[in-house]
């Protein structure tokens, strides 16, 4: 069985993992391997932040790891909030804030259509990974559901009827940006 650490801080995130991996790997917090510190995330890109994510614990720990970076992009906002998306509103602000930034922007915005986009970068065997993950949808008028984190009250994907807040996790997770990074992350795991 492979063991691997998920170089995250966000607890959402690694609930999240563990319900998509299931048995077929074992996910380790940064917790569990000691390591209790901040990591740098400064890049311009979802793609840079997850590879600086990921070789930062791989210098720190020399485990097989991978790190997971996201972001929210609203047509109408030209890609934003994007990479910016954690500290949308500002530092110390918190999922209700950003979401209250991204609900006065889009006030009476006709366009609608969103994005999240999900990069990983996986370090195994002394070898680095990207896989990616992307699912459409639009932003809502306003929030609803209280399941998931984040952005979810307010994303609702194409096709669905439910925002991902609103929807069980298996929901979410079969649909999600993250969901199918991790799918691609767990084909190629199975091959090696
Ligand atoms: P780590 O870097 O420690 O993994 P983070 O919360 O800083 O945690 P990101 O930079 O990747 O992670 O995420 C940016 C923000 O995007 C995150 O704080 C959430 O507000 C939002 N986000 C990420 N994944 C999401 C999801 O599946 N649903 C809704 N919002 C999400």
């Amino acid at each position: 069985m492979i063991s691997i650490v998920f170089a995250t801080n966000n607890q959402h995130k690694l609930r999240e993992l563990r319900e998509i991996a299931g048995n077929a790997l074992i996910i380790k917090s940064l917790k569990d391997v000691g390591l209790d510190t901040d990591i740098p995330e400064t890049q311009e890109t979802i793609e840079g932040n997850a590879r600086q994510k990921a070789r930062f614990v791989y210098e720190k720990t020399g485990l097989d790891c991978f790190a997971d970076d996201t972001g929210l992009e609203i047509a109408a906002l030209y890609g934003r909030p994007g990479v910016y998306s954690a500290r949308y509103a500002g530092e110390g602000c918190n999922f209700d804030d950003n979401i209250k930034k991204v609900m006065e922007e889009m006030q009476g915005v006709e366009d609608r259509r969103a994005c999240f986009r999900c990069s990983i970068c996986m370090i195994y065997r002394q070898n680095e990974y990207m896989f990616e993950g992307r699912i459409d949808g639009e932003i809502t008028q306003g929030p609803s559901g209280s399941d998931g984190f984040g952005y979810d009250p307010v994303f609702r994907p194409d096709k669905q009827s439910q925002t991902f807040a609103e929807m069980p996790p298996y929901l979410k997770n079969g649909l999600s940006h993250r969901g199918r990074a991790v799918q691609k992350m767990l084909q190629y795991l199975a091959r090696l």
